[in-house]
């Protein structure tokens, strides 16, 4: 497909069954990404890398491009009259729309900017977002924001890496656009991407090894005995500590990536949080043919009960993940 003959973002959206506001609502976080694109594109130029100096509700050091980006997407919604409300990562609390701005009856929720650790070496990073309802759109409280994956409108993510790629579903289908720099369109590169059902490819931060639980632990042996194990081939690992990145990988070329529970912190029920990481990227993964799972469960069933809610994540090709889900369900 090339460039001449391939729709851009807009034009896509007009061609699909969903309601018109939520179509302006994806070119509005779409033009978000582009700008976080430009920043991130800059960086040490604007003296933009580098620590903020301040830590968000969940004890993580914030970058200056983390407050950033949550800033270009908190500016360049609030008064779109889309939304009843905001929740991103950054933020301890939901960000209600004021109530002298317009209201709608979507909430916005974020990871402004995934993989932080990798922000100051240059390597990929991106947006996370996910799309809800509310009837609530006057007086939207936390409990609005608290919905399983499964009742999600949207989700997608704007990877920030060689191109800057914005990957979105609607529930039909998961497709890709490309930012083309020359007019700063998105321009369908990719429609209806599948996973492959089988791989050879796992993703997962194998320092953490020692702490992980018993079915992880099995799975990641078999996996490393290759020819010689009981999955009779050769497994390839990649990790690249950006989920954006690793989750953009299986969806390009299939593969399994994990950050389950583990021991290190028993108490905590993984490190990726479930509204704004774990949710929409397993919406955009079952739309690919893929799996998503806790361990024992689909991610996308999961009642949650706080907004930075953390959980289990283990996506990707459904034959790996239904494997990794029976080594669960056997413990
Ligand atoms: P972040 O949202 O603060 O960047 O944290 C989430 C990231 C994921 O992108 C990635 O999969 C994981 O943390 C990497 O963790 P680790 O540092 O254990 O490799
Ligand atoms: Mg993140």
């Amino acid at each position: 497909m090339t460039n001449s003959s391939s729709p851009n973002l807009e034009l896509f959206l007009q061609q699909q069954n969903i309601p018109e506001q939520l179509k302006e609502l994806l070119m509005q976080v779409a033009k978000s990404c582009d700008s976080i694109s430009q920043a991130v594109n800059r960086g040490a130029l604007d003296n933009i890398l580098g620590s903020a100096g301040s830590g968000n509700i969940q004890g993580e050091t914030q970058q200056k491009l983390d407050i950033l980006s949550n800033d270009i997407l908190l500016d360049d919604n609030v008064s779109s009259g889309l939304l009843a409300g905001m929740a991103s990562e950054e933020m301890d609390t939901i960000y209600p729309i004021p109530n002298d701005m317009p209201k709608g009856k979507y909430l916005l929720l974020f990871d402004p900017l995934d993989g932080s650790s990798n922000i100051d070496v240059n390597v990929s990073i991106g947006t996370i977002f996910s799309i809800l309802e509310t009837t609530q759109s006057d007086s939207v409280t936390e409990q609005d924001f608290l919905k399983p994956g499964n009742m999600q409108v949207a989700a997608g993510y704007a990877l920030y890496g060689p191109q800057t790629i914005l990957t979105l579903t609607t529930g039909s289908g998961v497709h890709m656009f490309t930012l083309d720099p020359n007019n700063r369109q998105f321009i369908l590169t990719r429609s209806n991407v599948l996973i492959p059902e089988d791989t050879k490819e796992f993703a997962i931060n194998m320092s953490n090894l020692r702490h992980w639980d018993t079915p992880v632990k099995r799975y990641i042996d078999e996996c490393i005995a290759g020819k010689e194990g009981p999955r009779n081939k050769d497994f390839n690992m990649r990790w690249i500590a950006s989920m954006v990145a690793d989750v953009h990988r299986v969806l390009t070329r299939g593969g399994i990536f994990m950050y389950p529970w583990d021991k290190r912190d028993p108490n905590k029920p993984g490190k990726l949080r479930l509204l704004y990481e774990a949710n929409p990227m397993s919406f955009l993964v079952e739309q690919a043919g893929g799996l998503s799972i806790n361990g024992p469960e689909s991610i996308s069933t999961i009642q949650p009960n706080h907004l930075h809610e953390r959980v289990s994540v283990i996506l990707g090709s459904k034959n790996e993940v239904a494997l990794v889900q029976e080594y669960h369900l056997q413990k």
